[in-house]
Formats: C-alpha cells, sequence, structure tokens
C-alpha cells in the first residue's frame, strides 16, 4: 500500500507547485491544497494512533500496519468482520500559511466519506455526512486558525447503524441473498445494506467478499478564494453538423455583486469573450461558442475519438479563476421504434445504428482506493483491445473515479451508467430520498460532460425482482398490501421522479431508462416477452438451459448473460495452498460465492468437454468451456442484429481473487473467454451454425463501409485433408448480419463423420486477412483428435 501513500504524496506535491507558479501571475486565485498526507488512525475503543493513507479505507490500514492479515488469502475474510462492528477515526495536522489564511473564503470539500461520519475541525463538529456518493462543502473561515489546525473524521459502524434503521421501521425491505449477513455474523442476520448509501457489493454480492470497510476514500481539498470562485463548466451541444454551436454553463459563487469577464478557449485558443453582471450567491451563466469544422467521437472501431479542451477564464478586479473541461462532439440516441418484431432499441451515433459489443463492469477491488492509474488503465485496455465499444457501470458498485471516465473517453469505450440501486427495494422515508436525490445531482453534474457516456439507468434488476421473481407478491401475502404500497411508493419516487427529474435540470440531453432489465411500455408491461426493452437472459447458467438457448432467446438488447470459470493456477495460487486445490474445499468454496456455481461448471463440462485429469486441468478446461459458451452467445446475438443489437456480457472484472463469471481475473490475467471475446467482436466475424440439416454461414460487419475481398472455406480432418473447399469474391455489406450461404450438411461433409472434421474459412483482401473462423461440428468431447507429435524448447 506503501507506493500509494506516495503516489498521492506527489500528486499533491505537483499540484501545490502549479498553485505556487499559478500565484505568481495572480495573487489572488483559488488556492487549492489536498490533505492527503499526515494521517493517523484507531478504532475509538483504541489509544493508540497508527499510521493511516488518505485516500484509503480501514481494512487497507489495518494490513499496512499489520494488524490483520491478507484478506483474501484463505479464510482469512471470515475472521475479520469484527472490524465494521467498531468505530474508527481519522486525523490529521495541516498548516494554513498566511496567504491560504488570508483568502475570504476558505471551504473544505470532502468528495467521498464512506459512510457514516462526523468531522470536526479544530475540535468543532462541521459536517455529519450519511453517503459515500456524495460531495459535502463546509465553509469553514471561521474555525480555521492560521498556522496548525486539526481535522478529526469519526466513522460510525455502518453495521451498527444499519441495525439501527433496520430495527426502527415495523416492516421489512426485501433484499436478495446477495447481502451476506450470515458471513458478516450480523446479529440476528438483519439484512442492513440497503439502509446506508453505501457501495452494495461490500456487503457480499455472489462473486464478492463480505468485507464492509469505512474510511476517506475520496480527496478532501482545502480551497481558499476572495470574491469568487467557479463551481463548475458544462458545455451542453445545441447542433452538430457544419459547426459545432455550444452552450457552455459556467456556475460560480461569488460573495458580492460585480462585473467579471469570461474567456472560452478551445484547444488553446481563444473562441468567445464575454462581459457579465457577477450575482451575489451561486448562479448559472451561460456563454455560446462556436467550433467550425468539428471532428467527432467515434466509440471504439468506429473511428477517433477527439477530444476537445474547453478552458473558461473568469476575470474580475485582479482575480483570475480558471476551470478546463474536455468534450467529445457526437450524438447519441436510444432508438425505440415500433417494428415488425415489437420495439427497437438501439443505440444511433453520429447517426448510425450501432451493435453494442461489451460487458459489465463492477468495481475492480472491494477496497477502492487500490485501484491506481495502472490497474484502469489495464483493465480498460483489455476492454478496447477485446474490441468492445461498452461497458455498463453496474448499480451495486460506485459512480467511478473521473480518471475511469476520461479513460473511456479516450478509449472509445461507451458507458451504460446505473445508478447505484441493485437487486433490493429501498427505504421510502424523506431523508432517504433526499439523500438520493443529493446523490444524483453531485454525479449526474460531475459526470455530464463526458461523451463516453451513452445513458443513464435507474437501477440493476429491481424491477425485475418487484415484478416478476414475486417480491411483491410476497410483501402482499406475508406484511400486506399497506406495506407493499410503502415500498413502491420508495421506488416509484426514486426511479420514476427523482431520478429523472435530476437529469431533465441537468443533462436531459442523454436518455434515461428507469430499470435494468427494463421495458419500453414502463413496470406494466411483461419484460419477459423479448419484444421490446434490454433483457437479462440467465437461463443458461441459473436454470442450466443449454448454450444454444443464446440463439433461441433473442432480446432487442442483452444487457447481461454469463458463466462462470475459475481464475487460472498461477493466480489460484496466491490465495490457496495445495491442500486447498479441490473445488469443494472450505477455501475454494469460499472463493466461489455463487450458490450453484461449482456443480453448475461441474455440469455444463460434462455436456461438452472430457474430465479433466486434475485440479490444474479442471481449472483450464473449465475457462474453455466459459469461452465455448459465451462465445456461443455472442455471436448468436450479433448474427441475430436484425433483432438484437448489443450483447454485454457479465462480467469484465473481479474485486477479488474468486471463481466468478468474469473475463479478467482479479490479478489482471485474461481468462480464456477473453480471447474469445476479441475475436467473437471483431468488426468483421464468419459465423458459422448448424441448423437442422443445414450448416449456414453468417457473415456479420459492424463497419460503416462495405469491404471487397475474397471468402475461402477448406473442410478438412485432423491430419490437414482437404475434403471439401471453395473461394470466391465477395462484396460485405456495411454494419449488417447476411447468410452468405446454406448448404446441406452431408453434401458439405462428404461421407465423412462430424468428428473426423473441421471447416476452416478466411476472408481476406489483398493486405492479408480480415476474419478467420474455424468451426468444430460437434462438442470438444466429442472429437477425435489425433495424438500430436509436437516437440518445443522455450
Ligand atoms: C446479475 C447481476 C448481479 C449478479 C449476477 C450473477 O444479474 O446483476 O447481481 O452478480 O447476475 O448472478
Amino acid at each position: 500500500m506503501k507506493h500509494f501513500c506516495s503516489l498521492f504524496f506527489s500528486i499533491s506535491l505537483i499540484f501545490c507547485s502549479l498553485i505556487v507558479r499559478g500565484q505568481k501571475k495572480n495573487n489572488n486565485s483559488l488556492i487549492t491544497t489536498q490533505l492527503n498526507t499526515n494521517w493517523s488512525f484507531k478504532s475509538t475503543d483504541e489509544t493508540l494512533w497508527l499510521k493511516a493513507n488518505v485516500p484509503g479505507t480501514v481494512h487497507t490500514d489495518l494490513l499496512d500496519n499489520k494488524k490483520i492479515e491478507d484478506p483474501f488469502y484463505r479464510l482469512n475474510e471470515h475472521n475479520l468482520q469484527w472490524i465494521d462492528k467498531k468505530d474508527w477515526e481519522y486525523k490529521t495536522q495541516f498548516e494554513v500559511n498566511e496567504q491560504i489564511f488570508s483568502r475570504e473564503n476558505i471551504d473544505l470539500e470532502f468528495t467521498g466519506l464512506d459512510t457514516y461520519a462526523s468531522v470536526f475541525l479544530n475540535g468543532s463538529l462541521i459536517l455529519q455526512s450519511d453517503n459515500m456518493f456524495r460531495t459535502y462543502t463546509v465553509s469553514c473561515k471561521k474555525i480555521l486558525k492560521k498556522g496548525s489546525n486539526t481535522l478529526l473524521i469519526r466513522f460510525d459502524s455502518p453495521i451498527k447503524k444499519g441495525i439501527e434503521k433496520h430495527d426502527a421501521i415495523s416492516y421489512k425491505i426485501p433484499v436478495s441473498n446477495n447481502d451476506l449477513a450470515e458471513i458478516g455474523k450480523v446479529e440476528g442476520n438483519k439484512l442492513v445494506s440497503v439502509f446506508t448509501r453505501k457501495a452494495g457489493y461490500h456487503f457480499g454480492w455472489d462473486w464478492g467478499p463480505r468485507l464492509v470497510s469505512s474510511g476517506i476514500w475520496r480527496h478532501i481539498n482545502l480551497k481558499a478564494w476572495n470574491t469568487f470562485k467557479i463551481e463548475d463548466l458544462a458545455i451542453k451541444q445545441l447542433e452538430l453538423n457544419t459547426s459545432a454551436k455550444l452552450n457552455a454553463l459556467i456556475e460560480i459563487q461569488s460573495i458580492e455583486d460585480k462585473k467579471a469577464e469570461i474567456e472560452l478557449l478551445v484547444d488553446g485558443l481563444k473562441n468567445t469573450f464575454k462581459v457579465i453582471d457577477l450575482k451575489k450567491g451561486i448562479h448559472t451563466y451561460t456563454i455560446s461558442l462556436e467550433i467550425l469544422k468539428p471532428e467527432l467521437w467515434w466509440p471504439n472501431g468506429m473511428g477517433n475519438q477527439k477530444l476537445y479542451s474547453i478552458l473558461a477564464k473568469v476575470k474580475s478586479e485582479g482575480i483570475e479563476n480558471n476551470i478546463s473541461k474536455k468534450i467529445g462532439l457526437r450524438t447519441i440516441e436510444l432508438v425505440q421504434e415500433p417494428d415488425s418484431i415489437g420495439t427497437s432499441f438501439y443505440f444511433k451515433v453520429n447517426g448510425y445504428p450501432v451493435f453494442m459489443k461489451g460487458a459489465n463492469y463492477i468495481p475492480q477491488d472491494i477496497f477502492l482506493t487500490e485501484v491506481d492509474s495502472l490497474r484502469y488503465e489495464k483493465t480498460l485496455n483489455s476492454a478496447k483491445d477485446a474490441n468492445m465499444n461498452m461497458l455498463r457501470v453496474w448499480g451495486g458498485g460506485v459512480y467511478e473515479s473521473d480518471l475511469f471516465y476520461n479513460l473511456c473517453d479516450e478509449k472509445g469505450l461507451l458507458i451504460w451508467q446505473d445508478f447505484m440501486f441493485a437487486c433490493a427495494m429501498f427505504p421510502s422515508d424523506k431523508d432517504f430520498l433526499n439523500n438520493v436525490r443529493q446523490e444524483a445531482y453531485d454525479n449526474v453534474k460531475r459526470l455530464r460532460n463526458h461523451p463516453s457516456i451513452a445513458l443513464w439507468s435507474g437501477n440493476n434488476e429491481i424491477l425485475s425482482a418487484w415484478k416478476n421473481w414475486g417480491w411483491e407478491k410476497d410483501v402482499i401475502k406475508n406484511q400486506g398490501q399497506a406495506v407493499a404500497d410503502t415500498i413502491w411508493y420508495g421506488y416509484d419516487k426514486i426511479f420514476h421522479k427523482i431520478l429523472p427529474e435530476v437529469i431533465n435540470n441537468l443533462d436531459k440531453e442523454r436518455p434515461y431508462w428507469p430499470s435494468t432489465p427494463g421495458s419500453a411500455f414502463g413496470e406494466k408491461e411483461d419484460q419477459q416477452s423479448y419484444k421490446q426493452g434490454d433483457a437479462h437472459f440467465w437461463g443458461v447458467w441459473w436454470a442450466k438451459e443449454p448454450f444454444e438457448n443464446y440463439e433461441k432467446v433473442m432480446p432487442r438488447f442483452m444487457s447481461e448473460y454469463g458463466f462462470q470459470s475459475f481464475p487460472e493456477l498461477s493466480s489460484v495460487e496466491k490465495y490457496a495452498v495445495k491442500e486447498d486445490y479441490n473445488i469443494f474445499s472450505e477455501v475454494m468454496k469460499s472463493h466461489q460465492r455463487s450458490t450453484i456455481g461449482n456443480g453448475t461448471i461441474d455440469e455444463y463440462m460434462k455436456r461438452h468437454y472430457k474430465n479433466p485429469k486434475d485440479f490444474e486441468s479442471f481449472l483450464y478446461v473449465g475457462q474453455l468451456l466459459q469461452a465455448y459458451g459465451i462465445g456461443y452467445g455472442m455471436e448468436a446475438h450479433r448474427r441475430n442484429r436484425a433483432r438484437c443489437m448489443g450483447s454485454l456480457y457479465w462480467q469484465i472484472d473481479d474485486c477479488w481473487p474468486v471463481a466468478s463469471w468474469s473475463s479478467i481475473d482479479y490479478f489482471g490475467k485474461w481468462k480464456a473467454v477473453h480471447y474469445a471475446t476479441k475475436k467473437a467482436f471483431e468488426p468483421i466475424i464468419i459465423s458459422t451454425k448448424e441448423n437442422g440439416e443445414n450448416t449456414e454461414i453468417h457473415i456479420i460487419s459492424d463497419l460503416l463501409t462495405d469491404k471487397k475481398g475474397t471468402l475461402e472455406f477448406n473442410l478438412t480432418d485432423f491430419k490437414g485433408n482437404k475434403i471439401n473447399s471453395k473461394k470466391e469474391p465477395l462484396i460485405i455489406k456495411a454494419n449488417r448480419s447476411s447468410i452468405y450461404s446454406i448448404m446441406d450438411t452431408k453434401e458439405l461433409l462428404k461421407n465423412y463423420k462430424k468428428e473426423e472434421v473441421l471447416l476452416s474459412m478466411k476472408f481476406y483482401d489483398e493486405k492479408g486477412n480480415i476474419a478467420e473462423k474455424l468451426f468444430y461440428f460437434t462438442d470438444p468431447k466429442n472429437l477425435n483428435l489425433p495424438t500430436p507429435t509436437i516437440s518445443f524448447d522455450v
């Protein structure tokens, strides 16, 4: 953890030196200092203060101080459940020099307190917070001193607070069993997660540990300013054709009425100048600007990701404050129009329908502050390299860091952004609803400039749970209609009123989708018809349906489907020892959170593969199995793009070492399915399937122009002898899926058996191969593969 500390320290140094340099030009401008150093912590019932990292978490600080063992190792998680039952405090001393102290206004800005925090500045209580997703700003000039100041933050146990809130209401809120209260050793196994605005997955999930930490998880900034401070800059796109007409909305806080000059620069060049009347208080000023011959921002695979940097300089009576944002110019629409099937559900970017290829994303660590820029870069590069153009930031995690969205902007990864609600109903009281409104406000405001964000989505699977999984009926049956009405009141308020209102105020250009999976007709319509809306299809896995059902269940947009595998041996070695090497050992079971996980993998493996000879081979074949199944699903979705316009599998990453649906394990290792994804998501693919007596060859292109080349296929036996072949020129049509050929399988195979042959296909032009595909006519376990005689030297 040390390197993170020094990283943050050097960032603050760079920051300070920029400020000092800035001050030479203008010694009245805003001074921002991050309070990242000099922190210590302890539980409130101890006396000894230990060194702490900020940003950080209690668990990682305890680990750094060697007070606990690695929470991910073997069964250690189970011995660490005492941590979330205690209250913790963090303190630091920081200097306020003359220059800072002389500013008329000094604010403390807390961008992430997890979660029930009481903040004391020099002994005075200045803030009580109860939402890890919110930013809190406190004006504190009156309490600050010149010289040394003390900041102390007490975090109340989220479990004890949760129990209080749980016990204070007279009814039970339905929560899925992802809240692992039993592992958490919570009294009476009470499900407390929904009472706290804290990442849902901290309380456990079917791929995650139960490690409910606390801490200062994002920066604390001290901001000192004279007369006015810029709060925000939002760029709104009004028109985009031969020129881009934009509005800059600049929010400024001023302590008095006065004149100010605003200058806007685009990529360093002066664009607009305007004199405005600054008014006392916080107000938004609108200034129009224009970019001639704009270069568009495109999703990955469709073009470049041009980002314009917009700098706003605000000057008034010798004070200059600046703010800058990066934007991308593009149009995006969610098209839901009646068609011959039902109602479409697809995204149009810059006027083109785009098939969304991607995955669901969960936080990359149970301890959020462990995810440094390298890990963000690596995971998002893996998405880009696998030809993805969309990730869904799932609602049981967090609104991600600015860095995450910056990287998505740069890499052309569109984001389906959930609000942070998943798999549970929530409280309906006024305080809770107000808290949610403020959280939505903070995050929509923070994120709205990112071209990568395609859609706001209210929640994960809550509507399904209430309407289709039987939660509503159970509540009516066991607790009565009045309780069901109270619970639904909260749902209706949050997802049909509060969130749409916030979006309408701040970001109305972007589509809002109340729940995923959802229906085009709101909560009244059956979501299981697959004729409209998006779908999460879990018949494969939970109902053990065959992989072929990925072809049969074809929604308009598949936003979740998945199949598990274990990490490879080199990753398992990091959390287990040799005696654990059996998927049914205590340790391996503890790193497998799906109630049906091991049995399901085993059953599907028997359907498609031979029995692996040992533990290591089981891990390996398990990964092949996942690649086989999910690869099948991806191709099926793409073949059917006339109906289905998105394929986001569950899930790209892990937050600890575990057996899960991920395609990249916790240590960053690509599983076999990630390689299969890269292949299945290439811009042009050849996809073969058997349909009754026939073999069909489909060709799918996501390119925006037709592609000319030659298609060749060869049917051979496993020794390489040619049985059948064909080669012909072909023009692959832009942005569509078409059937290239339907052949009678018997004729194609000539008298050969399915287990003896393989069909290899390629499409190429004068520059080389564009698409390649190998197709087998039977499951891997049936193939009569000859024993190879290959020798190698390393
Ligand atoms: C999906 C998700 C998660 C869950 C996953 C696997 O539906 O939304 O809640 O982890 O299934 O069960």
